[in-house]
């Protein structure tokens, strides 16, 4: 059928990706974490996906967290997730860079300082709304989201480090954000709903 073909949507807007008229005003994303190649022995191996949702041209980027790999103890941990300014991983993690911070401001006012996650019988499932964006020439695709040993102090910790990073120490894991089709944020969104339904929310 010539009608869905995809090089039937024609955009005059110039500055949106071709994707936003393809799926009907909506950029998605997506971001598959893994483990650092650097982890030091004895950190949680984390895998997971982090799913970006934004409508063109104004709206609010929603991003979907899901993680598993962290230790099920009685009393877990938080960690802390950013985006970081490179999607390098050619030395793990660690070559992806500071937080991305475009407007050169302190922690924790960088557009991807998405704070602190409780993990849930070794899992975190989350969705957020956050300051990031997936357009103009400030977009984070391409760039990355790193998940942290520790807790974001969240700028309070009274050090240099607070103002820079939140002392969230070692990066367990990392991903690069892409452009991707809605199908990954449809069957995770489902899954995640389910969830709360579950939770009695
Ligand atoms: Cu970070
Ligand atoms: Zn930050």
């Amino acid at each position: 059928n010539e009608l869905h073909h995809p090089s039937q949507c024609v955009s005059t807007d110039t500055a949106a990706p071709p994707e936003v008229c393809q799926y009907n005003g909506t950029l998605y994303a997506a971001c598959t974490m893994k483990p650092s190649t650097s982890l030091p022995e004895g950190l949680p191996n984390v895998y997971g996906q982090v799913l970006l949702k934004q409508d063109y041209p104004h709206g609010k980027l929603n991003v979907l967290l899901q993680f598993n790999g962290f230790p099920t103890e009685a009393d877990p941990e938080l960690r802390a997730v950013h985006i970081h300014q490179y999607g390098d991983l050619s030395q793990g993690c660690d070559s992806t860079g500071s937080h991305y911070n475009p407007h050169g401001v302190n922690h924790p006012k960088h557009p991807g300082d998405f704070g602190n996650f409780e993990p849930q019988q070794g899992k975190i499932l989350t969705v957020i709304e956050s300051e990031a964006t997936l357009f103009t020439e400030l977009s984070v695709i391409g760039r990355a989201v790193v998940v942290h040993e520790k807790m974001d102090d969240l700028g309070r910790g009274g050090d240099g480090g607070s103002l820079l990073h939140g002392n969230a120490g070692r990066r367990l894991g990392c991903c690069i954000i892409g452009i991707s089709s809605p199908e990954p944020w449809n069957m995770h969104y489902k899954l995640y709903t389910i969830g709360q339904r579950h939770r009695g929310w």
